[in-house]
């Protein structure tokens, strides 16, 4: 756990609210589920509304470089219907279908909401490869998803003629999705932190496929070059990461987190 004792108690004295700081909110962190530390720079623009027009994110970003949003969107309705309690209420029966996390994921499986839940949200265990590792993101099912995602107040900004198509997660501390690329969107973290790395398309990361973000950041990331090093940033609640086209990117939840992507295409 990334947690100094004192702090804990010291903040439960303060605020009266849950014995639990490190939880990423929403109920979603098991007492024994651990959080890692923020331990990497943002090294990417993050604005707010004050500081960028949607001329200005075309221009510089749109299909350049990578960049953070914060503040633009009020989730508070989508954060509070997206609580572990509340999404296993309306969810828990229905099917979803995992993706095991690594790059080129071929395996699916389909389990219960309910199932994922208990059994298979768990911190990642730092032996364990991506292709072994069950992660649920995308693949949602519109039709049952649909009353959810209507409640999601999607990013500011779209790209001329395109429209975004969400792709919906929840996973625990540890895992992530290893580097890969496709299409520009934005990732928004609902409840925990999600840090990202991210690369030019014309300059491939060093990765096995098969290998997962964690083991990518306690074995690859600390020896790399200074010219190989990425564009990285950790997203909280409250603020949306915008990839353009064919960049490379990997993930990394450093809490158990709940979020959501919005391609456009
Ligand atoms: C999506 O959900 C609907 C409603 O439950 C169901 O009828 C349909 O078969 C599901 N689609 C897929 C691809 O699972
Ligand atoms: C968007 O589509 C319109 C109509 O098809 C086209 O005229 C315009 O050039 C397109 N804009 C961009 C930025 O691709
Ligand atoms: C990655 O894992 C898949 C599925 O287990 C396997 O088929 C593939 O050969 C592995 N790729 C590499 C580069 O090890
Ligand atoms: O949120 C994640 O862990 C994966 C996000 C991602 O790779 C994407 O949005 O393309």
């Amino acid at each position: 756990m990334e947690l100094k004792a004192a702090q804990v108690v010291f903040l439960c004295f303060l605020c009266g609210l849950k014995a639990d700081p490190e939880d990423g909110g929403g109920g979603w962190s098991l007492p024994s589920d651990f959080s890692l530390q923020d331990e990497g720079v943002c090294n990417i623009d993050v604005l707010d509304r004050s500081q960028i027009s949607y001329q200005e994110f075309i221009q510089r970003y749109a299909y350049s470089r990578p960049v953070v949003l914060r503040g633009f969107t009020d989730n508070t309705k989508f954060r509070l219907l997206c609580s572990k309690s509340t999404l296993l209420e309306e969810f828990g029966s229905r099917t979803v279908k995992l993706s095991t996390a690594n790059t080129f994921s071929y395996r699916k499986v389909d389990v219960s909401f309910q199932q994922y839940v208990d059994v298979l949200l768990r911190p990642q265990a730092a032996d364990t490869l991506g292709s072994e590792t069950l992660y649920f993101f995308g693949d949602n099912n519109f039709t049952e998803w649909q009353s959810l995602f209507d409640q999601y107040e999607s990013p500011p900004f779209v790209l001329p003629n395109t429209s975004g198509a969400f792709s919906f997660g929840i996973a625990g501390a540890g895992t992530g999705v290893p580097f890969h690329w496709h299409g520009p969107g934005y990732s928004e973290v609902v409840y925990g932190r999600k840090r990202w790395f991210l690369y030019p398309p014309d300059k491939e990361p060093h990765f096995h496929p098969n290998r997962t973000t964690l083991s990518w950041v306690t074995e690859t990331y600390p020896n790399l070059p200074e010219e190989e090093a990425p564009l990285e940033c950790t997203i909280r609640p409250g603020e949306v990461l915008y990839f353009p086209d064919r960049w490379w990117h990997a993930t990394l939840n450093l809490d158990t987190s709940v979020f959501i992507s919005t391609f456009l295409g």
